[in-house]
Parts: C-alpha cells; structure tokens; sequence
C-alpha cells in the first residue's frame, strides 16, 4: 500500500477524574494523534508518550518532532506491505518506540480494512471477549479508594490494581483485604521502591497479591530477580520490558512471572505480538496495560487483547472512566461480568468522532511524500 498523507494532531483532553501515581498526577491529557490517508481510505493512531516524560523517557513534545521529521518521511514515498514491514522501515531510527507505534498501529489498522479482516484476528487474536481489570491510582484518602473500588465492583470489573508508594501501601492492602478478603488484587508500584525495601516488600506476601507491578527501577532486570526469589507474591514488570529480548531476558532469569504489555512501550503490534509469543512458549500469563488512552488507542489494546495469552484480566476498561465524552462512537462499555466484546469488523471497529477531534485539536501538521 501506498500512503498518500500523514495528519498529526495534538488533542487536549482532560480526564474525567485526576489520575495519581507514584511518579506523579495526571488532570488532563496532550494526546499526539496520527491520521493515514491510503488507498482512499483514513486510518488513526494513538502516541501513549505523556506530557512528562515520567513514565519513559518519551513524551508528547519528543514524539512529535520524531514522527513529523525522522518518521512519517520514512513510509511516505513507499510502498509498505503491511503493518508486519513498518519495523524494518523505521529500524535506522533508535528508541522512540512510542512514536513509531502509533504510526505502526495505523498501518495495521490500514491494512484490515483493505484485507476486510478484524484487526485483532489479522493480530493473530481468536478471543471474542476479552477480561477486563481496573487500574485505580492514589486517592486523597482510603475512605476515597474504598469507594472507588466498591463502584468498580459493582461495574463488573475482574481484577482491581491499586497504585502504591511508600505511605500508601500496607495499610491500604489491609483495610482493602479486610473489606474484600477474595478479589483479585494486585498493585502497580511504578519503580517506587529500592533495595533497602526487599524487607517490607516481602511482609506483602500476607495479602495474596495476583502481582506487584514494576516495584524497583525502571530499566532493572537483575535487582527484581533478586527479589523475585524472596517473596513468593508474582512480580510482573512493566516499564522494563521494551521487546521480546527483554522479556526473554527477563523470564530467563525469573525477574518476573508475569509481563504486562503495552503496545506503545514495545514499539507497535509487531513487537507486542512478540513479546506475547515468547512468554506464551514460556508459560507467562500476559495481560494488556493501558495508559489512560482515548477511543483509538483503546480500540486498538481491545483487538491486541484478543491474542490468546492475554490470560489475566487487563486495564483496558470504559471509556467513561476517563472521559465525558470519548472521541470514538459508541464509547467503550463494560459488560456486568467485566467483559469487553471485541469487534469483528475491519478497522478500529469504532467510529472516529472527526468533528468532536477538531474542537479538542490545539496543534496540527501534515506531512506529504
Ligand atoms: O503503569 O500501568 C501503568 C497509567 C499511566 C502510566 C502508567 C500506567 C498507568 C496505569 C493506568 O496504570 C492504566 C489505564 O487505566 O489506562
Ligand atoms: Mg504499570
């Protein structure tokens, strides 16, 4: 396929509910949005990178330099087979792995609606339905948290994440456990912690964690292996795992149990699909994590979600919990039993709000062969 233009956006979002971790507080997101136009038809992607660059070392400002000058010039003028080629293609380029999937990710996007395939079946996804988690983040008191996990209950949801941090961690699992001693439960401590904690990471093993997510640094395999041996709770690492050499490495040396991926954190569906079949060979669970996308880029977690190792309940969830009003149609809704249904049209399988996209649209350019 030949791709004539590429939109990029920025759009500015603010979220339905302010969202807090461990490494900071998120009211509104500036969200980099890429439009292809090919073979007469319009395909989107969404850049996860935030406007710090807290999580990673991408943000928004980053990822649009490099997709509007080392990138997009990289697919124009060209012909691309698929989304399966688009990592050859921007290969010269190094890091930026956010940036290139939401490129990435809209090539695949193309090429199910040319193919007429449902893009998580094109992924190599078989699941109709895929189970649903919540990531809930540090709230202004435990009374707050209390009741956002008893709305999220209620909502259907299989599987509550609570962020943590120092502060906001024993005491919290303890009033949680007491409340719902037999859910699924899990943290997500985005490298908040160091070796001199080993300790009291390990008095957690008590509240039956399903995980700890990425407790020590963000780039560590080794230091995690370490603590992975003296405590029995699962570690699943996050923020360190940026491709399938990195899960290998880290599944090899038992540094984790369980790995979340993120599309935008391994650099597009090629090496999410990846990861997700070298820990599928291995016998680690894999589950999709989020980071606090629109319609698109949740669209796109729902079809990856289908592969069949997904396993374990995701944090892709509704739409309405981050958004009053989401840039696709319908929005994405949660079934009672905490199911998303996958769609099993080509494409996104959502429509894209263009007219509800241009009011939030701040920044604009387009970038032609
Ligand atoms: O570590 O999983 C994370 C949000 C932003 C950055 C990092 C993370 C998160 C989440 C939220 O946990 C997941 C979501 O609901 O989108
Ligand atoms: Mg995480």
């Amino acid at each position: 396929l030949k791709i004539d233009r590429i939109h990029l956006r920025e759009i500015n979002m603010p979220l339905a509910h302010p969202f807090e971790t461990s490494f900071g507080l998120t009211t509104t997101r500036r969200i980099l949005l890429v439009e292809l136009e090919a073979e007469g038809l319009t395909s989107w992607g969404e850049c996860v990178a935030g406007e710090h660059p807290y999580f990673s070392d991408e943000m928004i400002d980053t990822a649009w330099m490099i997709t509007e000058t080392e990138l997009a010039p990289r697919l124009l003028g060209t012909t691309v087979e698929g989304g399966g080629s688009v990592p050859h293609l921007l290969k010269q380029v190094r890091g930026h792995r956010m940036a290139k999937a939401a490129l990435e990710d809209a090539i695949w996007d193309l090429e199910s609606q040319i193919e007429q395939i449902p893009l998580g079946q094109l992924l190599g996804g078989t699941r109709e339905t895929i189970p649903c988690g919540v990531s809930i983040g540090i709230q202004p008191s435990p009374a707050h948290l209390m009741d956002k996990i008893a709305t999220e209950l209620e909502a259907g949801y299989q599987r509550i994440k609570l962020k943590c941090k120092h502060g906001w961690d024993v005491s919290i699992f303890e009033e949680v456990r007491k409340r719902w001693p037999e859910i699924l439960l899990s943290c997500d401590a985005n490298s908040a912690y160091r070796l001199r904690d080993i300790d009291h990471i390990a008095t957690w093993d008590e509240f039956k964690l399903l995980m700890i997510e990425q407790p020590l640094w963000y780039d560590d395999f080794y230091f995690h292996s370490m603590l992975q041996k003296r405590i029995e709770t699962s570690i699943c690492l996050d923020e360190s795992i940026r491709n399938r050499r990195d899960a290998l490495a880290a599944i090899d040396m038992e540094s984790c149990r369980i790995i979340n991926i993120k599309v935008g954190r391994v650099g597009g569906f090629s090496e999410a699909i990846a990861v997700h079949n070298a820990a599928s060979e291995r016998g680690i669970p894999v589950w999709c994590g989020g980071m606090l996308e629109t319609g698109i880029g949740r669209a796109h977690n729902i079809a990856l979600s289908s592969l069949q190792n997904f396993s374990l309940p995701g944090d892709v969830s509704a739409s309405s919990r981050y958004w009053a009003e989401d840039i696709i149609e319908p929005a994405v809704t949660v079934s009672k039993s905490g199911e998303i249904i996958v769609p099993t049209v080509p494409g996104l399988g959502y429509a894209v709000r263009k007219d509800r996209i241009e009011a939030l649209t701040v920044r604009r350019a387009t970038i032609t062969a």
